[in-house]
């Protein structure tokens, strides 16, 4: 099934599925191989990876680069965060054909301004999108892709910006109209509070994707009884790999040594895997003269 179906799949399941964040080829396969059935291409962990804020520093085709490898890498549909879809809707409507051609299964775009800033960082002084703007975007999108399971999701940034339900609902429901497969409402609150209420008054209306990096603590329970379609956890990969790489970097440079850290790490067979090596191996013996 093409990916794009798989990801379409995903989001109208019955039961609530997750995305689990990548920011390159090898966390993308991390991810698959731990099982997810889908991987969120997070514009803050892709943008730190490569030691950039996430203020739209990447140039979209440097993002495009990165989401190439990681398509080649893995082979569960990939959701890029498109963040506000780099421009205008010519812009975002340009985006969904590059995406397209490297196989990527969907994006979401925010309801902000480019250059973006991160919802967590001086949140309520970020002014959102006009709403015409932002739905004319989202037709845009849905009009030009030409793989008609490509999937638009729109997010929704009134809470976070410090408006109430009201713009939430107001704005969810235009996205919804203008042609959005799914809406990811977010909250940078650290209970589920704002979630609880606006899935009580969306009332099923269209699948809801949520991003629970500050309501963690919130049971998964909680999110399946609100009707919740799909989980994102955002950025949990390149949290965990800046704690390894920090302590491995630390105990080397201070023990000027290797003995310590050996065994705490992946193998070099490990890390071969990753790669597929051994495909290589088979093809060379296929392809290559035998002397
Ligand atoms: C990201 O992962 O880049 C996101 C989610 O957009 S958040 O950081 O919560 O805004
Ligand atoms: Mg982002």
């Amino acid at each position: 099934m093409k990916k794009t179906t798989r990801l379409k799949h995903l989001i109208h399941s019955e039961e609530i599925e997750f995305l689990m964040e990548a920011h390159n080829g090898l966390s993308g396969k991390i991810a698959e191989n731990c099982g997810f059935k889908g991987i969120w291409a997070s514009g803050l962990t892709i943008s730190a990876s490569l030691g950039v804020r996430d203020n739209n520093e990447a140039s979209w085709t440097q993002v495009l680069d990165v989401l190439e490898f990681m398509s080649d890498a893995t082979s569960v549909p990939i959701l890029l965060d498109g963040d506000t879809g780099y421009g205008n809707f010519n812009n975002a409507r340009r985006l969904v054909k590059k995406l397209e051609q490297r196989s990527i299964a969907g994006v979401c775009i925010e309801d902000k301004l480019f250059p973006k800033t991160n919802s967590f960082i001086k949140s309520e002084m970020q002014p959102l999108a006009n709403i015409d703007e932002f739905c004319g975007k989202i037709k845009a999108m849905k009009d030009s892709q030409t793989d008609e399971d490509f999937v638009v999701v729109a997010r929704v940034e009134a809470f976070i910006a410090g408006w109430g339900l009201e713009e939430s609902l107001q704005r969810a429901e235009a996205y919804r109209q203008a042609g959005a497969d799914a809406i990811l409402i977010h909250s940078k609150r650290s209970d589920v509070t704002e979630i609880d209420a606006f899935m009580k008054e969306w009332a099923f209306r269209h699948p809801i994707v949520i991003v629970p990096t500050k309501y963690y603590k919130t049971p998964l329970d909680k999110f399946e009884e609100l009707g919740v379609s799909m989980v994102i956890w955002a950025n949990h990969n390149l949290r965990s790999s800046i704690v390894a790489m920090q302590q491995t970097s630390k105990q080397i440079f201070e023990q000027k040594s290797l003995i310590q850290v050996e065994e705490n790490l992946a193998t070099l067979d490990d890390v071969f895997h990753l790669q597929n090596a051994d495909e290589l191996k088979e093809a060379e013996k296929k392809y290559l003269p035998a002397n």
